[in-house]
């Protein structure tokens, strides 16, 4: 697998490198001081090993710096602050996203009674093994042991049941910000795949199935923008086989990114209509307008923190992370370039009325005033945690009433006026979202195949691509390729069926069975 072992996953104790740097020598603006080998050596900064020669651990290091810590129990990882700042900025989008929709927010315990969670057998056979239990409190075993919440359909759904009783209860629309867990057994990666992990679940029940996949597609759309506008990862939209689809429900979309190095998809968020099978099994029935006794509709969807993982694979390189603008908790640091017994307070000033004036400005900005640290340690510092634009402040600037922009996305650097700083910063930014986005968007489409023929599969998928085939949407040839396919690094399964689909010329056959081809699929490995 490309993830980091289960071996590495236990070695918890990570070497802290944090030299007091010797005073700098020679520390102009724009050159950092000691050369990048220099600091490197001095101080411990800088990856191990390089994204494309090595990723699994490539992940590894870069989450470990800063965003995650590894913890005592294995799939389970501590968020620190700079992941969780990322994870707020999301939460704040998609919050107020709900509330213009009119879904208000909620929240239902972490427990689960086993006659609850048993309730609904279909969708819980295959996840069982996933589910933890909590079977003691102290040394005494519980009379009843409680199962921890995988999502919360069983748990919600006794209490729709109990609200929805007319046709004015209707919609009801929920949404709850928690953390679930799930007892993965498969080879856990930090926000990829790991035991408890955080999202948003919405839970909704409609009176038509019309307004119910109204719904599905506008949530399917707000996940579209959080990966796409927000993390500057492309994805696609589309619909889930019926091997792949949430086995509960009626039908499920989702939105599909894909990670190059690996050749790998990867489900970016999901949002199912579950038609009416939750309904009879919890009986959550209404009394119509004509006093008839009706089901409802439902829905569900979710996020998770998994969004974050795939930030990280798709736009770090060999000096770190890279953040889009959007999602930076700080888009823009300043840090002073001190020289000798030049005016050191005075540049210290220019760095504090910098940041003051684009904090003003609504921009995150932060100045790094830190005495123990180089200019050339920071830089590498800021750029390891992938703020999008660093600002040096050195003697000439002072002079020259200018300051130095070096972009985190493409390493360009620009000397610009004080004067009209603000704006141009604001400029800066967004260029940097757009061209992340372009560039991430190349590199997926660089790894797309056409494929026509079984053949031309396997070599796609030998070559890491990102599969697009003609398929007759039968589910036996789904599980028959995922078992020709299956190997050491997992079988190869339907990503999705875009929406968006290509010309199908009639005649066209399906690649796995020879069969009339009815649509075109995403195919790939997955994580
Ligand atoms: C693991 C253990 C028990 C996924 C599980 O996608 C149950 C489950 O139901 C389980 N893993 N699922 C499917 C979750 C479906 C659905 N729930 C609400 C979502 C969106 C949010």
């Amino acid at each position: 697998m490309d993830g980091p072992s289960e071996k590495k996953e236990k070695v918890v104790k990570e070497k802290v490198v944090k030299e007091k740097v010797v005073k700098e020598k020679g520390a102009t603006s724009g050159q950092g001081g000691k050369k990048k080998k220099d600091v490197k050596k001095e101080t411990g900064l800088g990856l191990s090993v390089k994204k494309d020669e090595n990723f699994g651990e490539w992940y590894s290091e870069v989450c470990k710096h800063e965003m995650i810590e590894y913890y005592d129990i294995s799939g389970c990882y501590i968020l620190r602050p700079w992941s969780m700042s990322i994870w707020e900025i999301m939460h704040a989008f998609f919050d107020a996203e709900l509330k213009k929709m009119k879904v208000k927010n909620c929240y239902f315990p972490l427990f689960v009674s086993p006659g609850a969670l048993e309730r609904e057998t279909d969708h819980i056979e295959g996840f069982a093994p996933e589910v933890a239990w909590v079977t003691k409190s102290g040394k005494s075993d519980l009379e009843v042991p409680l199962a921890i919440r995988p999502t919360s359909e069983t748990v919600m759904y006794p209490y729709f049941s109990k609200w929805i009783r007319g046709h004015r209860d209707l919609p009801l629309k929920l949404n709850q910000w928690c953390n679930v867990v799930r007892w993965e057994f498969s080879n856990p990666t930090p926000f990829i795949r790991s035991r408890e992990f955080l999202w948003q679940e919405g839970h909704t029940a409609y009176a038509t199935k019309e307004e119910a996949d109204a719904e599905v597609l506008h949530v399917l759309e707000l996940y579209r923008r959080i990966y796409e506008e927000y993390l500057a990862v492309p994805i696609v939209k589309g619909m889930k086989s019926e091997n792949e689809k949430f086995a509960g429900g009626l039908y499920t979309t989702s939105v599909e990114a894909f990670i190059p190095n690996t050749g790998r998809g990867v489900q970016g968020a999901t949002s199912h209509c579950l038609g009416q099978n939750f309904a009879k099994m919890f009986e959550i029935n209404y009394e119509n307008e004509k006093g008839e006794t009706a089901m409802v509709w439902q829905n569900s969807w979710a996020y998770t923190t998994r969004t974050i993982g795939v930030m990280i694979m798709t736009h770090g390189d060999d000096k770190g992370l890279i953040l889009p603008p959007k999602i930076a908790p700080v888009q823009v640091v300043v840090i002073p370039v001190p020289y000798k017994d030049a005016n050191t307070q005075g540049i210290f000033d220019a760095c504090i009325a910098t940041v003051s004036a684009l904090s003003e400005a609504g921009i995150r900005a932060e100045e790094d005033l830190r005495d123990n640290y180089s200019p050339g340690w920071k830089y590498s510092n800021w750029e390891m945690k992938g703020v999008p634009l660093r600002i040096e402040i050195g003697p000439r600037d002072l002079e020259n009433d200018q300051v130095r922009t070096v972009r985190r996305d493409n390493g360009v650097k620009e000397d610009i006026p004080r004067g009209g700083l603000v704006e141009h910063v604001k400029e800066l930014l967004v260029k940097i979202q757009e061209n992340m986005f372009e560039v991430a968007k190349q590199k997926r489409e660089a790894c797309v195949e056409v494929v026509k023929t079984w053949d031309e599969f396997s070599n796609a998928l030998k070559e890491k691509k990102l599969i697009l085939a003609p398929w007759c949407d039968e589910k036996e040839v789904e599980i028959d390729v995922k078992q020709r396919t299956k190997g050491e690094t997992g079988a190869a399964k339907t990503l999705c069926s875009p929406f968006d689909q290509p010309e199908l010329p009639e005649g066209t056959l399906c690649f796995a069975s020879g069969k009339p081809a009815k649509k075109w699929t995403y195919w790939g490995r997955s994580y």
